[in-house]
């Protein structure tokens, strides 16, 4: 019989993708609530040629403890939790989820701008207090923005970027503007895009949605000076990491009015701290990290993983991280 290969499953999958990896790997599994604690995985991580995870830091301090490891599987699409040099140095393998997430992250981001513009959630609340007299809704003070035909500048034109496009411009007649590493030509001319330089895009948009993955190159890369360059009714969504925004400069210009108001899924503490200031703050829509979480498509990732790390471990069919694919070919 072949040898099937030990891996670790860091957290509960669901029971199809688990006998799937059973039919491939000798699988041990994490079955408590949550992913197994961190001092836990570095105890028992000596034996596994594959990880399956999701967020768990894959660095110095892991790898050394890891001489069999081959491939680690990650059940999400952005993978700033894979030490990508040490990954490099040792030839182990990083897998993530593309194309499966894209449309369920998008509608979030749809969901976003909706709702910090149309002031959902903080209206949700001033009915369900009992606030809503006779002719309240007439009052201007509650009155919101519109979505449709607004000017959207896009930072990130990347897969879940066109897909939050084709919703902005066929859905609600946005105008759209994008700044990205490279031209889009095709985004061009599906959507009408018009490409900006960071500086215009934030000056010309009514919603400024961030969509970049966090990267060294990224961190921080929305700071005070950026909040300063928007429009004062504009909103700020993000829903690709927290780090990639300087979160205090975004409470200050939420506070001051310097923006009109944001839609946030990520954050740069998550959990969230219950003191964050954010929290206080009726102009921000805040959800927590639920970009992708429906239960089809996070069945899907799941799904998309545990086949990468079977192909990762037996030269099958893998989504390796672009950084790490010459270990493969
Ligand atoms: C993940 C995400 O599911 O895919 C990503 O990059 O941010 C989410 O969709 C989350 O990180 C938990 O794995």
């Amino acid at each position: 019989m072949s040898h099937k290969p030990k891996i670790l499953i860091t957290r509960k999958i669901p029971a199809e993708c688990l006998s799937y990896l059973k039919e491939h790997c000798e699988c041990t599994l994490w079955e408590e609530e949550g992913s197994i604690p961190r001092n836990q995985l570095l105890e028992q991580i000596k034996d596994y040629e594959g990880l399956l995870l999701s967020g768990t830091s894959i660095d110095a301090e892991l790898l050394d403890r890891a001489p069999r490891l081959k491939a680690v599987s990650s059940i999400s699409v952005g993978y700033n939790h894979f030490d990508i040099d040490e990954m490099k140095a040792r030839g182990v393998i990083g897998t993530h989820t593309p194309y499966v997430l894209d449309d369920t992250v998008a509608d979030l981001v749809l969901a976003l701008m909706l709702s910090s513009s149309r002031r959902i959630a903080e209206l949700d609340a001033f009915v369900k207090k009992g606030n809503w007299r006779r002719g309240a809704v007439r009052e201007e003070h509650l009155f919101g923005m519109d979505v449709h035909h607004a000017t959207l500048g896009i930072i990130g034109m990347g897969r879940i970027g066109e897909a939050i496009a084709k919703r902005a411009v066929r859905g609600f007649d946005m105008n759209l503007l994008y700044y990205n590493r490279s031209r889009k030509p095709d985004v061009e001319e599906r959507f009408g895009a018009e490409y900006r330089s960071l500086e215009d895009l934030l000056t010309e948009s009514d919603f400024v949605v961030l969509m970049t993955p966090l990267t060294p190159e990224t961190v921080r890369f929305i700071r005070k000076e950026h909040f300063e360059m928007m429009k004062p009714s504009a909103f700020f969504i993000n829903a690709s990491r927290g780090q990639t925004v300087d979160e205090q400069a975004l409470i200050e210009a939420l506070r001051n009015g310097t923006i009109r108001g944001a839609g946030l899924d990520v954050f740069d503490k998550e959990p969230i701290s219950p003191d964050n200031p954010l929290l206080q703050l009726d102009n921000v829509v805040t959800v927590p990290h639920i970009g992708s979480a429906t239960v089809k498509t996070r069945n899907d990732m799941a799904m998309v993983a545990s086949q990468n790390l079977v192909g990762a471990l037996t030269g099958g069919k893998a989504y390796v991280v672009p950084e790490l694919q010459y270990l493969v070919k």
